[in-house]
Order: structure tokens, then C-alpha cells, then sequence
């Protein structure tokens, strides 16, 4: 249970294993990842899917003739491995050009020639049959308040992202598009900053039904948020489109670890959640609550050499698989159940009114109020969390 299958889903990002190194202190510690070659391992390692942005595959300013050659090379190892690409995406943040954003830029020649970038991307990902086109926004933002109309930024972001649902629709392309949130980094402050800003921005798009979210772990947690928790806010509003997985240690740089390297409590919640439907679900038998592809974006850290990347690759799939076996063990235990019974985790799902009853009803029920005795919960009506939380972390720890 152990060992990836395709049915698992796991996908990685071209430019997650194709990492070379590089940071802001120090260039390169191995040599170019070929395509072909990634595209082999990844299959050899059990993932079914690889991602990429155009300019992963094939470098910016290459010649159609370039570009092509690198598509066919492509299409040739997954047609021989049986990989698919469930997921394409835009670099709009490399380049020179891109400095001030895509979507966005102050500069309007740039934020045409960014559309075209897309639009042109769009076609290939339809090409290749890939379901999502993910929009992280990495240089949509800025350094200085002075220098950014942050109304009209998310005006011109608004009018990128509906020109594209256009698109899509005109072409018929059985494409989905998902914004992946980031608070900072590169930019000072990036627009979007958490899923909960990007959930209202799609709320006020003219097809917010083809857009959804990409959250990636560490991004949330960059901001200090829980990652399990929005994460099922994704899901209450049917915005998970997609996830980039990894690992984050805290308030700092986008580390890109492993996934589990980082909070390893909330990936046990994240995997509980995703796998099983999370603490207020029963059982271990029904439906994923997340069918889409378990994307890793990480990066094998510039201390590794080749062997070490893939060794880091399997590492994401073998934890999540061991997060997802804990999980179940979790579940299956009568002790769990009866101590989520006592924390009354069931009970949140019982709504606060009673059939057809009206606030004149509530207002009516003296059990509710007047009879109501609040001074119990001094001293007493301990919900017992921590017993709870406790016994996770004993599962999480292969303690039971
Ligand atoms: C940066 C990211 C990005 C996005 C990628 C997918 C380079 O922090 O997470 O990776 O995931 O652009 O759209
Ligand atoms: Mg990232
Ligand atoms: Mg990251
Ligand atoms: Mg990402």
C-alpha cells in the first residue's frame, strides 16, 4: 500500500525536480534536468501525471521549430510511459519583461504580451488533454504602496482572467482554470495573498464557474494560516480545482520541502481531510473528498545531487501514502470514535434550529435561554480536544 500506483494521482511539477539550485545567494548545484529523462523516472517512481509552464518545457525566445521539438519529445516518453500532463501552466514571472507582473503590469504592451503568452499556452494544454490550467501570479503585486492602484490591478486581473474563461469557451476546451494564492515572494506583497482573497476576486468574474483554487501549503502557512482549514473552505465552496503540495517550517521564505517536512500535524489532517472527508466524516469507505490530482510542488533541496532528487520525489508520495494508512488506522480505532463523540465533533453537522423552527420558536423555547444554565461550563463540560489530538498524534506517531 505503500508503493505509488497511478491510481494514487500523484503529479510533479518539471520545474519541482528540475530544480537546479539556484537561490538569491548561489546559482546552480546540478545540471539541467532533460524532460525525457524526468518523464521516465516519474514513471518509474509510480507518479501518473508531470506539469509544467511553456517555458520549463521549452526556453523563452525559442523558435517554433524549438518549441515544437521539445513538444514532440514530450509527447513521445509519455506515449511510451502511459504519464499524462493533467495540469499546464504560464510562466508570466522569469523574465525581464515580467518585472512589473503579467496580468498586470502598469504597462500595457506588457500585459497584452502576457495574454498572448496564455492564450498560446492554453492551445497546447489542450493539446496534450491537460483538465487545469493553474495561475499563480507571482510578480502580480508589488514593493511600494505609492506605486500600485491595487483596484485597478484587480481590475485588469479580472478582465485577463474573464478573457480567458472566453476563450475556453469559444474553443470548446474541457479546460478548468485554478489561482494559486501566495502572500509575498517574489514581489513584497503579492495580489491574491490567501485563498480567501482569491475566493472573493472569483466570486466577481463573469465565469467564476471555470475558476477555482490552487492552494500550495507552504503559501497559506507563509501567511500563518492553517492549511487543512482552508482547505476545507476550498471544498465547502467547490473551489478545489487543484493542490500544490509540499512543506513549510513557519513565517519565512518559500522553503518548498517535502511534503510532511514541514507541519506534519496538519498534512495528517490535509490527508485525513482530502482521503476520508476529514474529523466529521464516518468512516474510510466513501469517495475521496478531493478526486484531482495530488500535485507535489517542491523543491529537492540544493544540497542533493541527482540521486537525491529522486529519493526526494518518492519521499512526497511515500509520506502521503503513510499519512493516508495513519489516517485510516486513525479512523478504525473505537477509542477515536468514541473520543470524537465526546469532543461532540458528530454533533456540528446537527443544524442549530430545529426542523421548520423559526426564531419565534427560538425565541419561544425557554430551554434555550431561561432555563438554560451557562454557568455549568465553569469548571465543567470539558469538550476533551486535547485527549483527542493526543490520540491523533499516537497514530501519527505508529504508536497504535
Ligand atoms: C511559486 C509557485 C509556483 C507555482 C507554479 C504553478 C513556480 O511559489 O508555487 O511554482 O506553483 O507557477 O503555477
Ligand atoms: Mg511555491
Ligand atoms: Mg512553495
Ligand atoms: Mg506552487
Amino acid at each position: 500500500a505503500l508503493a505509488p500506483t497511478r491510481d494514487d494521482k500523484f503529479s510533479f511539477g518539471l520545474w519541482t525536480i528540475g530544480y537546479n539550485g539556484t537561490d538569491p545567494f548561489g546559482g546552480p548545484t546540478r545540471h539541467p534536468l532533460d524532460v525525457v529523462h524526468a518523464v521516465e523516472q516519474l514513471a518509474e517512481l509510480g507518479a501518473y501525471g508531470l506539469t509544467f509552464h511553456d517555458d520549463d518545457l521549452f526556453a523563452f525566445g525559442s523558435t517554433d521549430a524549438e518549441r515544437q521539438t521539445q513538444i514532440d519529445r514530450l509527447k513521445g516518453a509519455l506515449a511510451d510511459t502511459g504519464l499524462i500532463v493533467p495540469m499546464v501552466t504560464t510562466n508570466l514571472f522569469s523574465q525581464p519583461v515580467f518585472k512589473d507582473g503579467g496580468f498586470t503590469s502598469n504597462d500595457r504592451q506588457v500585459r497584452r504580451f502576457a495574454l498572448r503568452k496564455v492564450l498560446r499556452n492554453l492551445d497546447l494544454a489542450a493539446e496534450l488533454g491537460a483538465k487545469t490550467f493553474v495561475m499563480w501570479g507571482g510578480r502580480e503585486g508589488a514593493e511600494y504602496d505609492s506605486a500600485k492602484d491595487i483596484r485597478q490591478a484587480l481590475e485588469r486581473y479580472r478582465e485577463a482572467v474573464n478573457l480567458l474563461g472566453d476563450y475556453v469557451t469559444d474553443k470548446g476546451y474541457d479546460i478548468r482554470f485554478a489561482i494559486e494564492p501566495k502572500p509575498n515572494e517574489p514581489r513584497g506583497d503579492i495580489l491574491l495573498p490567501t485563498l480567501g482573497h482569491a475566493l472573493a476576486f472569483i466570486d466577481s468574474l463573469e465565469r467564476p464557474e471555470l475558476v477555482g483554487l490552487n492552494p500550495e501549503v507552504g503559501h497559506e502557512q507563509m501567511a500563518g494560516l492553517n492549511f487543512a482549514a482552508g482547505i476545507a473552505q476550498a471544498l465547502y465552496h467547490g473551489k478545489l480545482y487543484h493542490i500544490d503540495l509540499n512543506g513549510q517550517r513557519g513565517i519565512k521564505y518559500d522553503q518548498d520541502l517535502v511534503f510532511g517536512h514541514g507541519d506534519l500535524h496538519n498534512a495528517f489532517a490535509l490527508v485525513d481531510l482530502l482521503e476520508f472527508g476529514g474529523p466529521g466524516a464516518s468512516g474510510t469507505s466513501s469517495s475521496p473528498a478531493y478526486d484531482g490530482p495530488r500535485h507535489f510542488d517542491y523543491k529537492p533541496s540544493r544540497t542533493e545531487d541527482e540521486s537525491g532528487v529522486w529519493d526526494s520525489a518518492a519521499a512526497n508520495m511515500r509520506t502521503y501514502l503513510l499519512l493516508k494508512e495513519r489516517a485510516a488506522a486513525f479512523r478504525a480505532d473505537p477509542e477515536v470514535q468514541e473520543a470524537l463523540a465526546a469532543a461532540r465533533v458528530p454533533e456540528l453537522a446537527q443544524p442549530t434550529l430545529g426542523d421548520g423552527e423559526s426564531y419565534d420558536d427560538l425565541l419561544a423555547d425557554r430551554s434555550a435561554y431561561e432555563d438554560f444554565d451557562p454557568s455549568v461550563y465553569l469548571g465543567g463540560r470539558g469538550f476533551g480536544f486535547v485527549r483527542l489530538q493526543q490520540l491523533a498524534t499516537e497514530h501519527l506517531l505508529g504508536a497504535r
